[in-house]
């Protein structure tokens, strides 16, 4: 082709968008958006049968999902409203950057806020509701990184001191200060959720949104317009927690749930996505997942130049941009977007004429402009049927200027120099002056400012202040010794596991006329594994959309039922799904006064291994419940192998202060360790959640020994003293369905090798451990008073021997508790990979087998020079240890 004809054709070629958008236009005013969306189905249909495949896209341009027209009438007064948020944004800066001259490298955020504050703003004067007067509120999960702005609203609204904001990041500090992120067990006054583990904020609150709705359904809470707010950044979008649910959002037409998403470009070390745009990516996955997608890309002053625009060459140059351009427009300023942005087509230089370089640079994005914020809030609060995400363009580190405005460094920057901090004052317009502005002060206008009175009244009007944390519930009664009498009894020889029995403690809690209808039984797809199918007809599996099809096993007693009343969870293979149903559900007692019991049964290797950062932040949020680790014990499941056997799920809740964990082997034991649980969370009203593991090994229960309860509570009791009288004494100490190799271990001490061994069955090392720190502590700081003797200490006292532990789980967990015994420890457990074997093996591999224990007193004994050499080789014959057998924690 010529020059000539080029330039023919592409006149031509322009000629013709332009008439097929003016007919467009044309329609569009005539026929209305529904009669432009039908001749566009057309034209597709023609397109497709004349061979022009179109590629699929989940895309619209990238424009604002709301059209200026569309936009609702801005109820607020637009200058006040910036002049308080001029002020939360100083005091938020002020706060990071006072903490870091004080204290170098005591780090904060000032970039998150600073290119939120808007999104957060529009929200407090307009959209979130707060508890006052009993009200149901919204619950919003604010981003962690953008705390400092929340706390300087807090600061005036009168709710937090100078003080407190002074000691922002000094927890530590007299008078207290403030967490450097939402964390409710440190401000349980304040802060609901906690989301600083980026990726557990989003899927926490798409449950929590889902758990409302199971409430309401169940009549377990009244109906409510109440919301679900998740603030997020576009960086936090790379979490898989953070996507991972988005689809259970739509298919359960969660309209009660709005996701924020902070689109600044930017995460920690530079570009979300220089090479794309991030915008377009979460719109095409958010609407491929069924959610109502409105975008807020471009701020009012892009309007005019949008309308003037007939060519559609502006929104073609939008669409061409990607992140990594958009972010350099910020650094580079007014003349750099001339020529580069609008530089590339001469129309669009023509179009931008008008303006100044100045106007070019001051020309906002989206989520800086309230109005757009304003009608997308309002569009998300009134749709019906579906979630929405609001994916709001915005500058990280917006009006720092020079200081990391759009810079890569920008995330970490918290600190200002004295042109600086002048520099975003005189942008704010805070009257502090040359003088003192090096100082950053906190600045509050007067109680009767017409700033503080707007802010003052807003909330009010919405209910009251948020975030604020407000415990609520009454507390409710254990139930009764009758309901757990029939596990005191023993099973009569009857061989069963734990697992049936924590079923059979569930079922008959379920029936209980007070509790029955608060328990939440939650299960990831395992409930045939542990055997609690019983329970889908019986109490149903919550469905919002009941049973829309006959269940292939509808005519057998236990068909798989399910029901908009359903009470049992069943989240299918999502660990991390059913964690956030437990978290809701287990801290329903504040967010909505319900005292809702969650019961959540899983592997016990996919709990604390898998979800260990939500068992985290489910203490942080003081969650109740009991988590239920199945099939537990590393040679209790056999034949699963390495993947499934499950030996240091303890160790992992250990570490978790508020966590109490247990390791029964008795159905007596479970059924004390339960109705405590349910006493101490919800009659006493303590802050703890439970972890209990349940194993699949078939055993008879015994009748439970008088007086054991305590011990079997605080966590070790002697359950059976040997009938040998000899001096040759040793302590077996057993936990889970390993208690059953110490008893065997026991009998073999005492018929062959004349060993008299008491048996203490230990329910919770954790519980031993903790309860003899704390004594020692109280012990070492209060030298004058009488010494305290910790528990352990006490029960044990004046037992002479050895004593040997066996567990299913890892050595340090007895080891955790030796120096307190009175004599010396050693410790079996399940240290290693486990094995595809059976139990008797595995028990051999691991060495916590009767034979191994048995040899292991004998070794302790002769140790100790109690018996002497031969013995011990004549025992490591008879009892067939092979000492060249693998070592487990080396193969
Ligand atoms: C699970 C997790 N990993 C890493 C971090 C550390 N971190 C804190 S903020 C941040 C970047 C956040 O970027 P983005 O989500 O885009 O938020 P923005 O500050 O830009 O609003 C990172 C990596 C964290 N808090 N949590
Ligand atoms: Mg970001």
């Amino acid at each position: 082709m010529n020059e000539n004809k080029k330039e023919n054709r592409q006149e031509i070629e322009e000629f013709e968008t332009r008439e097929w958008l003016e007919s467009l236009e044309f329609v569009l005013r005539n026929g209305g958006p529904e009669r432009v969306k039908q001749l566009l189905h057309d034209l597709d249909t023609y397109a497709h049968e004349a061979g022009v495949e179109l590629p699929f896209t989940a895309n619209t341009p990238y424009v604002n999902t709301i059209p200026k027209d569309q936009e609702p009438k801005f109820p607020g007064g637009r200058e006040i409203e910036r002049r308080i948020k001029s002020l939360v944004r100083w005091n938020a800066m002020a706060m990071v950057v006072r903490a870091n001259k004080l204290d170098p490298g005591i780090g904060g955020h000032i970039s998150t806020y600073a290119s939120a504050a808007t999104l957060y703003e529009i929200g407090f004067n307009h959209f979130f509701k707060g508890k006052d007067n009993n009200n149901q509120g919204d619950q919003i999960y604010f981003q962690g990184h953008a705390s400092p702005g929340i706390y300087a609203r807090a600061y005036l609204e009168g709710r937090l001191d100078a003080k407190k904001l002074h000691n922002f990041r000094h927890e530590l500090a007299k008078g207290g200060g403030l967490s450097s992120y939402p964390h409710p067990h440190l401000m349980p006054e304040f802060w609901e959720f906690p989301t600083v583990s980026m990726g557990l904020g989003p899927i926490m609150a798409i449950y929590q949104a889902r758990f409302n709705k199971y409430l309401e359904n169940r009549g377990l809470k009244s109906q409510s317009d109440s919301k679900v707010w998740a603030f997020l950044g576009d960086g936090e979008t790379d979490e898989p927690e953070t996507l991972g649910a988005i689809s259970l959002a739509a298919r359960e037409q969660l309209d009660n749930l709005i996701f924020v998403i902070n689109c600044n470009l930017q995460r920690l070390d530079g570009p979300v996505r220089g090479n794309s745009k991030i915008i377009q990516e979460l719109e095409a996955v958010f609407k491929g997942a069924g959610w109502n997608v409105i975008k807020v890309v471009w701020g009012s002053d892009w309007d005019p130049l949008l309308e003037a625009d007939k060519s559609g060459m502006l929104t073609r140059r939008m669409n061409e941009l990607i992140d990594g351009e958009s972010q350099k427009y910020i650094v580079e300023g007014g003349d750099y977007i001339r020529e580069h942005f609008f530089g590339k087509y001469p129309e669009l230089l023509e179009l931008a004429k008008q303006h100044t370089d100045e106007d070019l640079e001051r020309m906002k994005r989206g989520g800086h402009d309230p109005e757009k914020v304003y009608a997308a809030y309002k569009a998300a609060v009134n749709t019906k049927g579906r979630p929405t995400v609001i994916l709001a363009k915005t500058v990280k580190g917006y009006g720092l200027g020079e200081a990391g405005e759009g810079k890569n460094i920008t995330h970490s920057q918290k600190k200002l120099n004295e042109e600086e901090l002048k520099e975003f004052r005189s942008r704010f317009g805070i009257p502090i002056s040359d003088e003192d502005v090096v100082k950053a002060p906190f600045y509050k206008p007067e109680e009767d400012s017409p700033e503080i009175t707007y802010l003052k009244k807003r909330r009010q009007e919405l209910g009251g202040y948020v975030p604020k944390r407000i415990v609520r519930n009454q507390k409710i009664h254990t139930p009764s010794e009758d309901l757990f009498k029939e596990f005191y009894e023993g099973t009569d020889g009857r061989e069963v596991s734990t697992t049936m029995v924590y079923v059979r403690i569930l079922t008959k809690l379920l029936k209980d006329k007070e509790i029955g209808k608060l328990i939440v039984p939650i299960v990831p797809d395992e409930a045939r594994t542990f055997g609690m199918e019983a329970l889908f007809r019986q109490i149903g599996i919550y469905s919002s959309r009941g049973q829309l099809y006959e269940p292939v096993d509808r005519d057998s007693l236990l068909y798989y039922k399910e029901a908009k009343n359903g009470q049992i969870l069943e989240e299918g293979i999502t660990e991390a799904g059913s964690m956030s149903s437990f978290i809701a559900a287990g801290t329903a007692y504040a967010s909505h006064g319900i005292n809702t019991i969650p019961f959540f049964t899983f592997y016990s290797m996919f709990g604390f291994q898998r979800i260990g950062d939500f068992a985290w932040a489910a203490a942080d949020m003081k969650c109740k419940g009991f988590l239920i680790g199945g099939t537990a014990g590393r040679t209790t499941l056999a034949g699963e192998g390495l993947q499934h056997q499950d030996g240091h799920s303890h160790v992992l809740a250990h570490s978790i202060t508020t966590v109490k964990a247990y390791d029964p082997a008795f159905a007596y034991e479970l059924a004390i360790i339960i109705r405590d649980g349910i006493h101490r969370m919800y009659e006493l009203q303590e802050d703890c959640y439970y972890y209990i593991t349940v194993m699949n090994e078939n055993y008879a229960m015994p009748k439970m020994p008088e007086g054991v309860k305590e011990g079997v509570i605080k966590g070790m009791y002697k359950y059976k003293t040997s009938e040998s009288k000899s001096k040759l004494k040793a302590h077996l100490l057993g936990s889970g369905s390993i208690l059953n190799e110490t008893l065997k271990a026991q009998e073999i001490l005492a018929k062959d090798y004349s060993v008299s061994a008491d048996v203490w069955s230990v329910t919770s090392y954790k519980n031993i451990h903790y309860d003899a720190l704390e004594v020692d502590r109280w012990n070492r700081l209060n030298p004058d008073k009488k010494q305290k003797k910790s528990y352990v200490q006490e029960v044990t006292e004046g037992e002479k021997g050895v004593f040997v532990s066996a567990s299913d789980y890892t050595q340090i967990l007895s080891e955790s508790i030796s120096k307190w015994l009175p004599g010396k420890l050693t410790s079996l457990g399940t240290l290693g990979f486990g094995r595809s074997e059976s139990r008797e093996a595995l028990r051999d591999f691991f060495e916590v087998d009767a034979k191994h224990i048995a040899y292991t007193t004998l070794y302790a004994l002769y140790e100790e020079g109690k018996i002497d050499k031969e013995m011990i080789k004549k025992a490591m014959k008879d009892l067939k240890i092979n000492p060249d057998k693998l070592n487990p924690i080396k193969s």
